[in-house]
């Protein structure tokens, strides 16, 4: 590990070496640091025009007229649409992610603050935004539904009187596990704890907002967009299939994309309208939102209310783990979720402990708030069962006064039991997760934390030591179970040696910061040796690269990840062939090192990859049945999804006077099974922690009883910097995945998933002295201090 930790400090450094997995700086990065980077924003195209979004000022109301009249004057203005104009068209509505509905642009009723209501297409951006204030428009109010507690009531108004037959703000039921068996537990136990835990919402809010730049060729019928989007293929069948645009016409690019973490997943109206707006000028059209139209608009993330009960026998064996979750999806149900989890991959919450039942029942409403919900690096909805999982197991430590570290270990799945079926129907692939935990202890030197802990508790001084174990579920998935609106969670993979050995792999996958020019280049620089600086990794754009559902979900690792080491060793198997007429021995006689085939026995009898990428194109017969070129493609279905585990532990200190909440240390122990770039790994870890003490401690989305959405700007909703967070400490464990072909699992959400409770644990395990059991997030000194006045849980 020490040699993992050095840090590479040049470019330079990458001339030459490594041919495969290892530390090694981001070929993406010179473009980064020198500014250029090519995002949406930066399309400029000639005679493109500007879009701007015309809001709801309000949760909810009846939209009685609109005016147009006065913008459509504005001199600079070229066209104005409303939600009527788009109805006409059939165009006022369009399918989410999760099979039901949501306007392009009201017509009816508003539903949520921020909601879309006309737009304005004009010569520059001032002009579009200044004309926005010309549309006069008349909302007649409505009550509207912000407490999702109340959202069921008999005497809460309708949010989606669109959807025929509707009655209520029932969204979804959803349940996982068995109730009977978990009741029978829980009837037997010694000890069971319940507790009400919140995870509030939260928003992805990444640095580039979303956008696009639409441009439709009337001569040839094809449409090209630029936008903001982790799934352009999806993406693009989506508007096929909405538009009724054909497939073929339409090419969806996604440059360099300034952060997603699941906020650039859906398809949101801004993209629609901006292809409408080209569809009806003939300009190219470019819209793109600002940081409140982002934080008010766009997929949340979290909002799930959620019962964890536990129970177990008085010596720390946990039984069974039961949760009924109240899940607030807004005014539409926008979530990117595989058909048929509707609750994301939720199921997991029984977490990394070998237990005899588990149950959860879910039921989701409509509110007049924003829709979204599985943003915000959740492996889908991950994130929310870990925090669940990972606090009431606390809890429980708390009434059984056991060690936190004693009980997880104590309860763990063994190592000779994976592959592991959960409760909840989930097959673990491989772990072992006590080496994991124990190596974090040890980087903690978690004995001597506790020994200072109960040295200052004796002089009041508040100090909390929060541990958390979490088990993902990444690399979605198996096709003949998941699926987006039908189409199959499978990935892509081309690869292309040219003549002179260089070689462009191209993916269906798109990166948003997670550095895929540099690790697929080295997946497959491991397999064909050809090293990685002379392999193009192309990505984000549907004509260049084959079909595949995209990144999110930690996925592109697991599936096309995969994909690209599987595509080039079919890519080596025929440069084998190759390889023997050069060589003139059986392909038997062959062995193969690093980009070199030899003959067994004769190491100087070798031909390289490079000779033989040559006498693929070159002049001369190639073996029979061999065709010219070096090049295969693929696609990747995926047997399982990968299981990545880790032991994260939180050192805190808390101000008693000010019940300010410092994280002084962090350890986190990863095992993302075969690591391709440890540097890589390690910021995905270091940028997840962030996250999580972000979550923790800060970030929330909140409203008023309005309605009123009080975090749309980054003075309201705050986000962590690096001065709130520790130098952090990172170690790992290598469990590889036993059906992934270079054994590796995702990581990229890991450190979100799992910090969160890390550091709640943390802050309570801090105010023990005050009787407390536990304490909502974000724990923000105000909500410290209420804690500290006592919420007493006697143990
Ligand atoms: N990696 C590796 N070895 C492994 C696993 C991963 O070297 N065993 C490398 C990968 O090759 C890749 C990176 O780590 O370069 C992340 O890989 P993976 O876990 O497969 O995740 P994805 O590439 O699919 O990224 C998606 C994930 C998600 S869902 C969110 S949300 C999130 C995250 O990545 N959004 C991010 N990390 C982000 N990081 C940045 N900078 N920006 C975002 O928007
Ligand atoms: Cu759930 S956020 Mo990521 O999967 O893009």
């Amino acid at each position: 590990t020490a040699a993992d930790r050095t840090i590479v400090t040049a470019f330079e450094d990458n001339d030459g070496k490594p041919l495969g997995h290892g530390r090694m700086l981001r070929k993406e990065d010179p473009r980064f640091v020198r500014g250029r980077g090519r995002y949406v924003d930066d399309v400029q195209l000639p005679g493109m025009l500007h879009l701007a979004i015309l809001r709801s000022p309000m949760a909810h109301a009846r939209i009685t007229s609109v005016d147009t009249s006065l913008a459509e004057a504005h001199p600079n203005v070229r066209l104005v649409v409303t939600g009527a104009m788009l109805a006409e068209k059939g165009l006022a509505w369009m399918p989410t992610l999760s099979n039901d509905v949501q306007a392009v642009l009201a017509t009816d009723k508003v539903r949520f603050q921020g909601q879309e209501v006309a737009f304005v297409v004009a010569e520059d951006r001032y002009a579009a935004r200044d004309a926005l204030e010309l549309i006069d428009v008349e909302y007649e109010p409505l009550d509207p539904v912000v407490d999702v507690r109340t959202a069921l009531s008999p005497s809460a108004p309708v949010i989606r009187d669109d959807l025929e037959g509707k009655t209520d703000n029932h969204c979804f039921d959803w349940e996982t596990g068995d109730a009977e068996s978990t009741d029978a537990v829980f009837a037997k136990a010694d000890v069971v704890v319940s507790e009400d835990i919140v995870y509030p919402r939260v928003h992805p809010a990444p640095m580039e907002t979303c956008g696009a730049v639409a441009d439709y060729d009337a001569v040839d019928g094809k449409l090209t967009l630029w936008s903001t989007t982790q799934a352009p293929h999806a993406h693009r069948t989506l508007y096929a299939i909405v538009a009724g645009l054909p497939e073929h016409k339409i090419r969806v690019i996604a440059p360099d994309i300034g952060g997603g973490f699941g906020n650039k997943v859906p398809i949101y109206p801004g993209y629609v309208c901006a292809i409408v707006g080209s569809l009806l000028t003939g300009k190219p059209v470019k819209w793109m939102e600002d940081r409140s139209e982002n934080l008010i608009s766009t997929g949340f993330a979290r909002d799930y209310i959620m019962r964890g009960e536990i129970a177990a026998t008085s010596d720390g064996r946990i039984l069974g783990i039961r949760t009924n979750v109240l899940a607030d999806h807004g005014a539409f149900n926008g979530t990117a979720a595989p058909v048929k989890y509707p609750a994301g991959f939720f199921g997991v919450f029984t977490g990394s402990y070998d237990i005899e039942a588990a149950y959860c029942k879910m039921t989701a409403v409509y509110t007049n708030k924003a829709p979204g919900g599985v943003a915000y690096a959740c492996s889908f909805r991950i994130t929310e069962a870990v925090y669940l999982v990972e606090r009431i197991v606390d809890c429980l430590a708390y009434q059984l006064q056991m060690d936190p570290v004693e009980l997880r270990m104590k309860n763990f799945i063994k190592p000779e039991q994976f592959p592991y079926e959960t409760k909840t129907g989930w097959v673990y692939d491989s772990g072992d997760y006590a080496p994991t935990m124990r190596l974090a202890k040890e980087l903690a030197g978690y004995d001597e934390l506790r020994a200072e802990q109960a040295e200052k508790r004796k002089r009041g001084e508040l100090m909390g030591i929060g541990v958390a174990f979490f088990t993902e579920a990444v690399g979605a998935g198996p096709r003949k179970d998941m699926d987006i609106l039908g189409l199959g969670m499978a990935d892509g993979c081309e690869l292309r040696v040219h003549p002179t050995g260089k070689a462009v792999v191209r993916l269906s996958v798109q990166t948003q910061g997670q550095g895929h020019e540099t690790t697929f280049a080295q997946i497959v620089a491991e397999e064909i040796g050809i090293p990685p600086q002379d392999i193009e990794v192309v990505h984000g754009d549907t004509d260049q690269t084959p079909f595949g559902l995209g990144t999110y979900g930690s996925r592109s690792t697991p599936v096309s990840g995969a994909a690209a080491a599987l595509v080039a060793r079919k890519v080596r198997d025929k440069a084998r062939l190759i390889a023997s007429a050069m060589l003139e021995v059986s392909v038997a006689d062959l062995e193969w090192s690093k980009g070199v085939f030899h003959v067994a026995g004769d190491p100087s009898a070798s031909v390289t990859i490079q000779d033989i990428a040559m006498r693929a194109h070159g002049a001369g017969d190639l073996p029979e049945g061999v065709e010219g070129g070096l090049e295969a493609q693929i696609c990747y279905n995926p047997e399982n999804l990968t299981y990545p585990h880790g032991a994260y532990i939180c050192v805190v200190d808390i101000d008693p006077g000010t019940a300010k909440v410092k994280v002084r240390r962090f350890v986190a122990v990863d095992d993302c099974g075969t690591r391709i770039n440890p540097m890589i790994i390690e910021g995905q870890v270091h940028g997840g922690l962030t996250d999580g003490v972000g979550m923790a401690l800060m970030e929330m989305i909140s409203f008023d009883e309005d309605g009123n959405c009080l975090s749309g700007s980054l003075m309201d909703y705050l986000i962590p910097t690096a001065l709130e967070v520790p130098d952090w400490e990172t170690g790992f464990t290598v469990t590889p995945s036993p059906h992934h072909p270079i054994g590796a699992k995702g990581v990229g959400e890991s450190a979100t998933v799992g910090s969160p409770p890390a550091v709640v644990n943390a802050v309570v395990d801090a105010l023990k002295p005050f009787g407390i059991r536990h304490a909502d997030m974000p724990l923000t000194p105000s909500r410290v201090w209420e804690a500290m006045k006592g919420r007493p849980t006697p143990p």
